[in-house]
């Protein structure tokens, strides 16, 4: 089985103007692309080939750059398309907006510790809202295309949102200021789909 790139369900415009076209489409059919190819180049003719992504990413040796850079790189930009919609922003309801509420204080306290998470992660990397088997969430942050459910990565759980902070996420944008891409960020999030990833994740 081959890994193929999934198609975004809107336009590489429609999050403008906080994410811009450009970045978009570059991001999509170039990077996510790239890892979407050399991902099957990593797995091909080797046991993983029949495994889902999330199976392979379980079960990864660290020591193997190839396929930890490639599937990440793969799962990661998967996730990342399908929480922002056009239509996004706002704020989380339901049992999601209890979970944030019981592990932050308030919606405005988690917004506060994830903004600090990308921000402050250094070089390239990603931050995450992630939900534990009973129903809890953190937020923690990874390196380069690592990712929670990757083994003894230092970041554990389920990834219900992540915010990709390499430069190629908002630099044609947005430049050196990350802050000003993790705010707009906010006005993109599709709350409803984090809240489907958090109830099948617990
Ligand atoms: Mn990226």
């Amino acid at each position: 089985m081959m890994f193929e790139l999934p198609s975004l369900s809107y336009a590489y415009d429609a999050l403008e103007p906080n994410i811009d076209a450009r970045t978009m489409e570059i991001h999509h059919s170039k990077h996510h692309n790239g890892y979407t190819t050399n991902l099957n180049n990593a797995i091909a003719n080797t046991s993983l080939s029949d495994k889902s992504i999330e199976e392979i990413l379980n079960g990864l040796d660290l020591n193997n750059k190839a396929l930890r850079n490639n599937g990440g790189g793969y799962y990661n930009h998967s996730l990342f398309w399908k929480i922002m919609s056009p239509n996004g922003g706002g704020i989380p309801s339901g049992t999601l907006a209890s979970a944030i509420d019981s592990a932050f204080g308030s919606f405005e306290s988690f917004k506060t510790e994830f903004t600090k998470a990308a921000a402050t992660q250094f070089g390239s990397g990603w931050a995450w809202l992630c939900v534990h088997s009973d129903g809890t969430v953190k937020v923690c942050a990874t390196a380069n295309q690592d990712n929670p459910l990757m083994p003894g990565i230092g970041c554990a759980g389920t990834p219900i949102l992540g915010i990709d902070v390499w430069e190629h996420a908002y630099y044609l944008n947005y430049q050196n200021r990350r802050p000003d891409y993790i705010e707009a960020f906010f006005s993109v999030i599709d709350w409803n789909e984090v809240s489907k990833l958090y109830t099948k994740g617990v």
